[in-house]
């Protein structure tokens, strides 16, 4: 990783924030507005400079009004260059830092999810027209990695609940299988973990209004190494919960695999609550480094959103379904 000076961190991420601020703003008096003209008078007003215009697309994205399901979250927001340059895909590189040039010009369209299984109505959909359930919301979650460092980044999706509800879960449906796509002729696929990569999770939990399928990141259209075109946030789990670059969604009457779980079952379970009182067997999980600063921060339960999710857990031995 590039050794940048105090100084640089702290103005690169000043002049981050401000941008992001514009466009924020950009983005609300558009929608206020909400005439084509205007809002081309806007954008030339509020435009972003020449040299981050190589990003996303603009997604137009409604404000999620903070309640207590929805908690807002007024940390300092991690640059779009660490959220987008120190990454985890492994089908891409297990080097952090090279997973952005690797997984550059990766095509995610056409691309299709098929939601299956255990369901009134499975369907198979056209990424876009999957986007069309549900508004584009911002949401801003804190993430930690179980590899001890953590980011705020401000996703933008919409809760897979939603999708969930279009495909009608059966009654007998207890969990939610995803799958990452797989094709060697676009990503490199090197022999490090099994492929596909696969995730699970319960089905309240999938349903809990704070799990989202995201497609954006700073009000634009995901980079592939983020997980373009569509990803899981599961902000209270360690971050490989939140499976990349989603082809199929199905729901099942038992526990799915999960990939780390099936590469070290005595390192990742199932759950992978963040959880600063049960240690990875070759670590501590008690603190974190927040990409960005300097020192640590206390890892906290549930990774700060035990008000809202706790009560999923009541009951259950979080040191057995760790
Ligand atoms: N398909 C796939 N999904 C994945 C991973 C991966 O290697 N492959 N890595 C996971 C891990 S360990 C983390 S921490 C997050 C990182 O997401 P980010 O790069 O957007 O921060 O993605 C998760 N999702
Ligand atoms: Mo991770």
């Amino acid at each position: 990783m590039l050794i940048k000076k105090a100084d640089d961190i702290k103005s690169g991420e000043i002049t981050e924030r401000k941008h992001y601020l514009n466009r924020r703003n950009f983005l609300r008096a558009a929608a206020l507005v909400g005439t084509a003209p205007a809002t081309g008078l806007l954008y030339r007003q509020f435009a972003i400079p020449e040299t981050e215009s190589a990003r996303g697309e603009k997604i137009a994205t409604v404000q999620t009004p903070a309640s207590e399901v929805i908690p807002p979250l007024n940390e300092k927001l991690t640059s779009y260059e660490d959220i987008t340059h120190y990454n985890n895909f492994y089908e891409f590189s297990t080097n952090k830092t090279a997973v952005a040039s690797k997984a550059q010009g990766f095509v995610t369209r056409p691309w299709t999810v098929s939601v299956e299984g255990l369901v009134q109505k499975p369907k198979i959909y056209d990424l876009d027209e999957l986007l069309k359930i549900a508004p584009a919301e911002e949401r801003v979650y804190r993430m930690r990695c179980v590899e001890g460092w953590s980011m705020v980044i401000p996703w933008v999706g919409f809760s897979l609940a939603k999708v969930l509800k279009e495909v009608e879960p059966l009654g007998q449906a207890q969990y939610v299988a995803f799958e990452t796509l797989a094709d060697a002729e676009r990503m490199p696929l090197d022999n490090v973990l099994d492929w596909p990569y696969v995730e699970g999770l319960r089905l309240d939990e999938a349903m809990h209004p704070l799990t989202i399928l995201a497609h954006g990141l700073y009000g634009e259209t995901l980079p592939p190494q983020n997980g373009a075109p569509l990803r899981l946030v599961v902000p209270w789990k360690y971050g490989f919960k939140g499976i990349k670059s989603i082809i199929k969604i199905r729901l099942a009457e038992v526990q799915p695999p999960s990939t780390w779980n099936l590469a070290a079952p005595s390192e990742y379970g199932f759950y992978s609550n963040v959880n600063p009182n049960v240690n990875h067997p070759r670590w501590s999980q008690a603190r974190e480094r927040r990409i960005g600063e300097f020192g640590m921060r206390d890892t906290l339960m549930f990774n700060g959103y035990a008000d809202q999710v706790a009560h999923l857990y009541a009951g259950m031995d979080l040191r057995k379904y760790f």
